[in-house]
């Protein structure tokens, strides 16, 4: 079960137990299907009948809990040359999670990171895919795979209620690198709160190798309280409806992967970045600083002869992306959103780091 998934099981269990205390106050109940103020204010009301401040951010919180996923963790290169069955389970939480130093947010994810598990199948390969959700969630779900045939891309037979568990089964007959998503009324509102993943389905010949992946997923999550406010954060309709957001995020965290916490990579090595835009608003202008996509599929679109050489590439919302550097000189890279206001004052950021000799016949500084 879930082998493609790569799901940290330290951190599941973690996040399982504690990310059910206290979320009952955060979930929006059938409230949250309405859109619009309506919902918000169910929602602020919810909160006053359990005595969550509704609205006051309040002081610095310190929540154990990330939902942050681990770019270095994703599913092995697929060198098999026969098709395979899978059977994966995605599975729906909410929970009260660490959004910054000193802020939270109620996040609702698939088997509690975002972005949720890659998924990663050979083309030809079926599927039995399970989508259960917690007894404790607040809201019906489903999902909408771009990889799939089907009404809603299996949305309409994935709704699952807190609780319940749906299955549908698919083959996956085209190539490339593939958004999932919660698709119910409120999608907008449920991407946002971190319900979106990527599926890579190899071609039949594979990809070209490299020495090390990454997996990386971007979205904008809509605040009512402005970029570094600390306490718990809340949901707001009026920013979503003008696409206004305070936080655009890679893995669903203020700068979780930089500093002590940046990637690793090593001079000489070809590194892969595989990155799902969730959205739900806005399209990424994704760059390396400090190198370059050597070659990159825009789109996930991995049958097509690559771009080369391109210093900035576009990822629409529901899209993907998957791009390739060289590591010639040991320096720091920082992955953005070229739109540099969401990197400087909306907490957008990822660094890999490059360790080894330097190559001065390259680079070096002068005086
Ligand atoms: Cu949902």
């Amino acid at each position: 079960m879930n082998d493609l998934l790569h799901d940290n099981p330290e951190n599941t269990s973690r996040r399982g137990f504690l990310g059910y205390a206290g979320t009952g106050a955060m979930l929006l109940g059938v409230g949250g299907l309405a859109l619009g103020r309506h919902a918000a204010a169910a929602t602020a009301q919810a909160a006053a009948s359990t005595g969550t401040p509704a609205s006051a951010s309040g002081g610095p919180v310190n929540n154990p809990l990330s939902i942050a996923a681990d770019p270095a963790k994703l599913p092995p290169p697929i060198h098999r040359r026969h098709a395979l069955h899978h059977d994966i389970t995605l599975e729906v939480r909410e929970v009260v999670a660490r959004l910054a130093d000193g802020s939270e947010f109620s996040f609702m994810t698939w088997n509690g990171q975002v972005p949720g598990p890659m998924i990663r199948v050979r083309q030809g390969d079926t599927v039995t895919l399970t989508v259960r959700s917690l007894a404790s969630n607040g809201s019906p779900h489903n999902v909408d795979i771009h990889a799939v045939f089907g009404t809603g891309g299996g949305a309409m037979d994935t709704l699952v209620v807190p609780g319940g568990s749906r299955t549908i089964f698919f083959k996956c007959t085209y190539p490339g690198a593939f958004i999932y998503h919660c698709a119910m009324p409120g999608m907008d509102e449920h991407i946002s709160r971190g319900m979106f993943g990527m599926i890579l389905v190899e071609p039949e010949e594979g990809l070209p190798p490299v020495d090390r992946e990454f997996y990386f997923g971007q979205h904008e999550l809509y605040t009512r309280e402005p970029f570094g406010s600390t306490g718990r954060l809340h949901f707001d309709y009026a920013t979503l409806e003008s696409a206004d957001p305070h936080f655009v995020l890679l893995n669903g965290a203020v700068g979780a992967f930089t500093g002590d916490h940046a990637m690793q990579a090593k001079v000489g090595e070809t590194i892969r970045v595989f990155m799902v835009c969730g959205g739900p608003n806005l399209a990424s202008s994704f760059h390396p600083i400090g190198n370059v996509w050597k070659r990159c599929w825009p789109e996930g679109a991995v049958t097509n002869p690559p771009l080369r050489n391109i210093q900035t590439m576009t990822v629409p919302p529901g899209s993907c992306f998957v791009g390739d550097m060289d590591l010639p000189v040991p320096e720091t890279i920082k992955l953005v959103d070229h739109a540099l206001t969401r990197v400087v004052r909306k907490g957008l950021l990822a660094e890999i780091e490059v360790k080894g000799p330097a190559n001065p016949a390259l680079y070096r500084a002068i005086g």
